[in-house]
């Protein structure tokens, strides 16, 4: 079976519509049952392009039950953000199928993979192949310690874009900025700068993202879609919510 790319291409569509998209990300493990559904449906309301679930911890049989409970109060797209190999789920619309490019861990660049594709196969779930790419953050995070890989500097746009394009010369789809969950620093504008003029694919940015402005900063600086999660654990209002969504719907000139 192969898989007609109908999630990349609606990201796509949000890309072109609005200049950028905003990707809600719910960590299963951070929300109970009644806070989870009214969350997910303000996040579509205020303008949300899609919901991301992930979270290193929980596993597939939790994740169905979790998908479904999302999908019943969402049209917008459910895309699985996978912490490990064993979140797979044939309730979701796709999933970033992730190769950690920024390290040298051969498990986390095509083994785990290996191991998951069959799966995939078989509940016929969309992969949108992502290069994901861990950036220093001034802490260790749970991404870097969970993989034992060093993160991208800070510093060093240039190493981050040419990460960034080797990852599409081998024909990956998106490219992901990880500053990582709860980041006291997010991922600096000068790399998202350098990656997306390097690179014609989408560009994620995410990772201890706070406020409106700082999300809005990411997308003047080139970002395709900003990645909010842990902020909305901490801050359940609904103004919040909906200012960080409409500061990043709005089409900007690139230069910076
Ligand atoms: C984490 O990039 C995502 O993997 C989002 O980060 O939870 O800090 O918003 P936050």
């Amino acid at each position: 079976m192969s898989f007609e790319p109908k999630t990349f291409q609606y990201l796509l569509n949000v890309r072109e519509r609005n200049g950028a998209g905003f990707l809600v990300l719910i960590d299963p493990d951070k929300y109970d049952e009644h806070t989870l559904v009214r969350f997910a449906a303000d996040a579509q309301t205020f303008g949300a392009d899609a919901i991301l679930i992930g979270g290193s911890v929980m596993v597939s049989y939790r994740l169905d039950d979790f998908i479904r409970r999302v999908k019943s109060v969402v049209s917008i797209p459910v895309v699985i953000f996978p912490g490990s190999v064993m979140q797979v789920s044939k309730e979701a619309d796709a999933i970033l199928w992730l190769s950690l490019v920024s390290g040298r861990n051969p498990e986390l660049l095509i083994g785990s993979h290996v191991v998951a594709a069959p799966a995939l196969k078989e509940l016929g779930l969309e992969p949108i192949s992502t290069a994901y790419m861990l950036v220093e953050s001034g802490q260790t995070t749970a991404a870097g310690f969970i993989s034992q890989t060093l993160p991208l500097p800070r510093h060093k746009p240039e190493i981050a874009a040419a990460h960034a394009l080797a990852a599409e010369y081998l024909g990956m789809k998106i490219a992901y900025l990880e500053a990582g969950s709860g980041a006291e620093r997010p991922v600096p504008e000068e790399m998202v700068y350098a990656v997306s003029q390097t690179v014609s694919i989408p560009v994620i940015v995410g990772g201890g993202i706070q406020s409106p402005d700082e999300a809005r900063r990411k997308v003047d600086a080139g970002a395709s879609f900003v990645v909010v999660g842990n902020a909305f654990e901490h801050r359940r209002d609904t103004a919040y919510l909906r200012d960080m969504i409409e500061a990043v719907h709005i089409k900007l000139p690139r230069d910076v």
